[in-house]
């Protein structure tokens, strides 16, 4: 596995989209160890409340407690093993196994065992048979994560740097809600790929989505066909210590809607900017209004700007099943919400015009290393290499261009090190190394 990633050269095997092995050590040492993203508050406010989610393979039940706190389970009955809950979101007291009828209550507990009196005469021990809970789950502005590893660290050393960027739109915005339940769909490409690219890549924009930009005559429609590169100065990419990264292009944040809604953004974001510029200063205003395209490690993806949330759910090496939730800023107006969730929807939902563009491109990255001699090859994350540099007021290490492979870079940094990591006790938190690492690479 020692020559899976290159770091130092911002190279990676092609055999990671394919291999059975690895796909097994990453389901343990990543989807085992690693905040995995839940659900957004919103979604479950009252007791009972409840959504199911996958963690890794592992299907999960989301339960708003009696006491207001969240707690996730194994969706997975303990006495012989049929899916508990089979609806993915509602409000219940109980939930009650669909096979034998056994009854949990919304803490988890085994509460009740039709004829337990008399078919186990006293013979089972019902505290040892609540549904199996998640070690850790906690909330980041809203966004619930879990994590199955007792031993790790918090939700927000996980997040580190890359809160100052998920700020921007999680709180100066002024909040924001996930449109859901969230669309759900089958890619045949292996979770890393979409991941990878929505972490960084501004490059395939105006080639892979020439026809889309052009037929939606969005703000980035002159890059269509790849007619013009966007000017210097016009963008950065970050990456940052747990391999979470974004890319920036400013001042642009509709550039994806339609030249209709993406005016009324516009419009609506005006009346807000100078209030953000005061609480949180310029930076941060701007970059409110300018698209964001990130990926949290190990699976999340977002585009504020895009107002989407994607969840790239694992199926084995060559299967995703994407999850794509609408997202918009609290208080803008319900007409302005609809808008973004329609477009949202035709554009990056199951059959949208943006997301079908982009689905072959996973597929066949993912699928061409079944071959025993392509897998053999080395892919390329190199644009930019050698130039990626700290900045005072923006955390991480960033590439100051439009488009570049920064966050690549970081994102399979990070997958390097967890894969490596024996446990996360043995992670040092205030080692600064790793910004070196990519500073210092070079081809
Ligand atoms: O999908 C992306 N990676 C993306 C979309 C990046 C920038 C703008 C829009
Ligand atoms: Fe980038 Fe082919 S040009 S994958
Ligand atoms: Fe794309």
């Amino acid at each position: 596995m020692d020559d899976l990633i290159d770091t130092k050269r911002g190279l990676q095997s092609a055999s990671m989209f394919i291999d059975p092995h690895l796909y097994e050590v990453e389901m343990e040492k990543i989807f085992g160890r690693c905040w995995l993203f839940l659900t957004h508050e919103s979604a479950i406010p009252n007791y009972g409340d409840f959504v199911t989610a996958k963690m890794g393979e592992d299907e999960v039940l989301v339960v708003r407690q009696e006491d207001g706190t969240v707690k996730a389970f194994l969706n997975v009955c303990r006495h012989r093993g049929a899916r508990v809950c089979p609806v993915e979101a509602g409000n219940r007291r109980a939930f009650v196994c669909n096979y034998h009828g056994w009854s949990y209550a919304a803490d988890g507990s085994l509460a009740a065992i039709p004829f337990e009196k008399e078919l186990y005469g006293g013979k089972i021990d019902r505290c040892a048979h609540g549904l199996k809970e998640v070690a850790k789950v906690d909330s980041y502005r809203g966004f619930l994560f879990g994590n199955f590893d007792p031993g790790a660290i918090s939700l927000e050393d996980y997040l580190g740097d890359v809160r100052w960027y998920l700020d921007i739109w999680m709180e100066a915005s002024g909040g924001v809600e996930l449109i859901g339940p969230p669309a759900r769909s089958i890619v045949h490409c292996n979770w890393k790929a979409p991941t990878e690219n929505f972490v960084g890549d501004a490059y395939h924009i105006g080639w892979t989505h020439a026809s889309s930009l052009a037929a939606s005559r969005s703000i980035f429609a002159p890059m269509s066909g790849n007619q013009m590169l966007p000017p210097a100065g016009a963008g950065a990419q970050i990456a940052t210590r747990f391999g979470h990264g974004l890319g920036i292009l400013y001042d642009v944040n509709p550039g994806v809607h339609t030249a209709q809604t993406a005016e009324k953004i516009l419009a609506w974001q005006a009346t807000k900017k100078d209030k953000i510029a005061e609480k949180y200063g310029e930076l941060k205003a701007r970059f409110y209004g300018s698209h964001l395209n990130g990926s949290l490690f190990p699976n999340v993806s977002y585009l504020w700007g895009t107002n989407t949330l994607k969840i790239w759910q694992p199926r084995g090496p060559s299967e995703t099943e994407v999850w794509t939730w609408a997202m918009a800023e609290k208080d803008m107006p319900e007409d302005l919400k609809r808008d973004i969730y329609n477009g949202l929807h035709g554009g990056f939902g199951t059959a949208g015009y943006w997301e079908a563009d982009d689905n072959d491109n996973m597929e066949s990255a993912s699928l061409l290393p079944t071959g025993w001699q392509s897998r053999k090859l080395r892919l390329n994350a190199q644009m930019g290499i050698g130039n990626d540099t700290v900045m005072d007021e923006m955390p991480g290490v960033i590439g100051q261009a439009a488009i570049g492979e920064t966050s690549y870079r970081g994102y399979y940094r990070f997958y390097d090190e967890i894969l490596k990591l024996p446990s996360w006790d043995a992670f040092d938190l205030n080692d600064e190394g790793w910004k070196q690492q990519l500073i210092d690479a070079d081809r």
